[in-house]
């Protein structure tokens, strides 16, 4: 293990040498942001062999790897994680200590590195960590954005975004690779051209606008096995810059373009969650890491192998959504014209190579790029699309003769628009869905018409997360302590945490777990006093919702529901309430004006309530601002209650609903996504389940929706409290503020049908599921059962599970166990 190459004083005098080298600085003058870059430098230092060891040792066995190609990777910081999986976070938490330098403010000054929205971008990052530790050879490939997830701020309430300039002080991990540099070209024309020789069609690009593709590699360590794997994100550079022998120093307005043209398309993250933009740029993204991705991918395939029609064998695409999936023509296109062959050995080849996991079904996120924008961006791509759809078509005739319905249905081309989907489905080996309910409804729903050709295509994959972060990283109080009782083999087998079952029958033990929430909610509630300068009492119940802020979420039911309490209470000042504290994290996408609106909501009535005296606390209301993976762990480790209330059928999965589970929060949710896995696991007792069903919410919208009137009319505290989105209080007398939201439960007289998201029809089912999570924490023999239990139950949800299933069923890749790389 680490702790043999891990020698304190030697790691002691390398910080000391970094900070001198790197800053002319001793360690004592030394900011804590130039002791961190020092310290990681001291750590890459001790990666990079077992890096080089990793990558020959792949090599030497010639095992096959999985390519995860995805627009995000939300990695979050990467010291802590490191240490953690080198398994030398306790030791060098000590060397530093003897220096007098706190790891964890050290840990502080790193940025996160925030390369994607949400769940689907925290998700590749979760696959990376399980494919290192589990032994498997694998490559995340994406891009490195100038700008991440912007910062959030809230000014007098409003959420303002501000750049997240993560890259500002330098990013001592990485390692730029020059040398693998690949050049992208967009646009231009097709001439085509008959090989003298050979007599083979040529395609030759003319006109075109290029750029240079430059990866930058990140370490992804594996937990104590010395297993390094790489992520492989590109920059982009003006050719001009690259080699200035090959250009015409003439064209100085040519120069310029290039260089404008680098520049925007690494220059930032797009910011939407589970929703299309369809800006041209967003595809230039998407083709220009694609490109560079295969190009490199083929060229490495080549030094060891001489055929290329057995590509298959040794790689494997895996497309984090439909994003990704111009690598389908992008991979004909270079089999065809670079490597030379047919179409039908290209197809066999591209259709043994890529698969597809899709990651929701809300309509507003399907990727249809318009065919003029597609073509002119990517010529020779789409002539490719065009054959694949014309022969897919010809395919579906065969099949169903004089259906035209099901070529309308399922063409990649139609109306327009080139249909991702439906390109990723067809050309893709396999297909999943990202939990049980959530396949279920691909396979009869959204998808059945391809169900129904091609269901051998069709696989699940429930998500999971990696308990290494989540646990050992972000929760270490917890984490010490299930060692202690169980032994640390639930660090790389999460179902081992099952053995925590017997010790929840024991009293003595849920207590000292209920110490240790307690003791990570006082954590908190420092942070709390510290960014928000509010007050908490760490003995509420915590109650967090925390995700991006979207509608189907419906962070406007929870909020509403708040209301409805605080109106009781002002009400009823004698009624009993267990006092409850509200914790709200959610970034919104910047052109998402009811997102946006709901932030002030809960921003304001959190000033009315937190403020009113007359209620003694009962409520508090807390917005944290910036919601992001580092603070995020505080939020798991602490949380109470785990708030998972989308409207069933909306969430894919979800995978903060499995995170607060492994840290003990029992969920307050509807039977949606991975939620009913949980509550499979933890069995219903163990969970607060409420609202409408999937199969009730998709009855409604295939009728036409439901009338939310009769209910606002019947129920008078809920209308009151709808009201009060109009009547000045929570907007200081402001008629206008919320009536984007007003009017989303109740008008008709917007486009959209009235109360989509069915809010008002799950209210009461939501408020009396909230009287039992009250009812059962006043028993604290009861709810530390059910808290314990959570984190006992939650060995499904690791991604080592997970990631084991995709290798199985998909990818077939073999271990490959690594000698501890020693030192040169
Ligand atoms: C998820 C997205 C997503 N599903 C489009 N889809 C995006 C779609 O920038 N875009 O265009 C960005 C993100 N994100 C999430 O994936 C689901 O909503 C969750 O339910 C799921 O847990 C997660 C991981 O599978």
């Amino acid at each position: 293990m680490y702790s043999k190459r891990f020698e304190k004083e030697a790691f002691k005098a390398t910080v000391k040498d970094n900070v001198k080298t790197l800053y002319r600085k001793k360690i004592d003058e030394a900011t804590p942001q130039q002791i961190f870059q020092a310290v990681s430098y001291a750590v890459k230092d001790i990666i990079i062999d077992d890096w080089l060891a990793t990558q020959a040792e792949y090599r030497k066995k010639d095992a096959k790897t999985v390519y995860y190609m995805s627009m995000e990777f939300l990695m979050g910081r990467a010291l802590g994680n490191n240490l953690i999986n080198m398994t030398a976070y306790k030791e060098v938490k000590e060397a530093l200590e003897e220096m007098n330098i706190d790891l964890n403010v050290i840990e502080d000054e790193e940025p996160d590195a925030a390369l994607g929205n949400g769940g689907l971008g925290r998700l590749a990052a979760c696959f990376l960590d399980s494919l290192a530790t589990l032994n498997y050879p694998a490559y995340g490939c994406g891009i490195r954005y100038r700008y991440g997830m912007f910062k959030q701020k809230i000014e007098n309430g409003y959420q303002v975004e501000t750049p997240d300039d993560w890259l500002k002080e330098g990013n001592p991990f990485e390692l730029r690779r020059e040398e693998y540099a690949k050049e992208i070209r967009f646009g231009g024309s097709i001439r085509f051209e008959k090989d003298p020789v050979t007599g083979k069609d040529k395609f030759i690009q003319e006109n075109y606008e290029s750029v240079m593709a430059i990866p930058y590699d990140m370490p992804i360590v594996g937990y104590g096995n010395h297993v390094v794997n790489t992520l492989r994100i590109w920059d982009a550079q003006a050719i001009t810059n690259f080699s200035l022998e090959s250009f015409d120093r003439g064209d100085y307005h040519k120069a310029v373009e290039q260089e404008n043209l680098a520049k925007m398309i690494v220059d930032v993250l797009y910011p939407n969650d589970n929703h299309y933009a369809g800006k041209e740029l967003r595809l230039k993204q998407q083709y220009f890491f694609i490109s560079a991705s295969l190009q490199a991918m083929i060229e490495k395939y080549k030094k060891d192998h001489d055929d290329i029609k057995k590509l298959y064998e040794k790689v494997t695409i895996q497309m984090n959504d439909t994003h990704p999936t111009v690598a389908v023509p992008e991979l004909m296109r270079l089999l065809i014209d670079q490597e030379g062959l047919s179409w039908e050995d290209a197809w066999d080849v591209t259709t043994k190579t890529c698969a597809y996991t899709n990651h929701t079904i809300m309509s507003e996120a399907l990727e249809k790029w318009p065919i003029d924008l597609f073509s002119k961006l990517l010529p020779r791509i789409y002539q490719i699309v065009q054959e694949i759809d014309r022969r897919f078509v010809e395919q579906v005739r065969k099949q169903y003769p004089g259906n035209e319905e099901k070529v309308r249905k399922m063409a990649i081309l139609r109306d327009n628009q080139v249909r991702m989907a439906h390109m990723a489905i067809i050309a893709g080996f396999s297909v999943n869905g990202v939990a049980q309910l959530h396949t279920e409804i691909l396979k009869h729903q959204e998808l059945k018409d391809f169900y129904e050709m091609m269901p051998e295509k069709f696989n699940n994959k429930t998500n999971g997360i990696t308990q290494r972060r989540f646990l050992l990283h972000g929760n270490p109080l917890l984490a010490d302590w299930i060692t202690g009782l169980i032994g640390d083999g639930w660090i790389t087998d999460l179902s081992k945490i099952a053995n925590l079952k017997p010790y929840v029958n024991d009293e003595k033990f849920r207590k000292e777990f209920m110490q240790i929430k307690y003791q990570n909610k006082v954590r908190l509630a420092k942070y709390i006093k510290e960014h928000n300068g509010i007050d908490v009492d760490p003995r509420s119940i915590f109650d967090v919702q925390v995700k991006r802020l979207h509608e189907y979420k419906r962070q406007l039911l929870n909020i509403l529901h708040i209301m409805y309490l605080y109106n009781q209470i002002k009400e009823h000042p004698e009624m009993s309430f267990y006092p409850r504290t509200f914790i709200f994290g959610a970034k919104a996408a910047a052109g998402y004006l009811r997102a946006k609106e709901t932030i002030k909501l809960i921003n304001s009535v959190a000033d009315v309530v937190n403020n009113d005296r007359s209620i003694n606390g009962k409520i508090k209301i807390v917005f944290i601002e910036d919601y992001r993976v580092s603070n995020a762990e505080l939020l798991f480790a602490a949380a109470d209650v785990s708030e998972q209330i989308s409207t069933a059928s909306k969430e894919a999965s979800g995978t903060g609903n499995m995170k607060f589970m492994l840290n003990g929060a029992p969920t307050l949710g509807t039977m949606d996504g991975a939620n009913v896995e949980i509550v499979e696991e933890v069995g219903k007792e163990n969970a607060f389940i409420f609202g409408l069903s999937s199969e009730e919410v998709i009855n409604y919208e295939n009728n036409g929706g439901y009338n939310p009137i009769d209910i606002y009319f019947n129920d008078w505290e809920l209308k009151r409290v709808v009201d009060q989105l109009m009547d000045g209080t929570y907007s200081n007398g402001n008629h206008e503020m919320y009536k984007n939201l007003y009017n989303s439960l109740l008008n008709t007289q917007s486009t959209s049908r009235a109360d989509m998201y069915f809010i008002l029809k799950d209210f009461r089912s939501y408020a009396e599921a909230q009287k039992r999570v009250e009812e059962a924490y006043r028993d604290e023999q009861r709810w530390s059962r059910m808290a314990m239990l959570n984190t006992a139950c939650s060995g499904k949800f690791t991604s080592d599970r997970t990631i084991e299933e995709y290798v199985e069923d998909i990818w077939k890749l073999e271990k490959v166990y690594v000698p501890s790389g020693q030192p040169e």
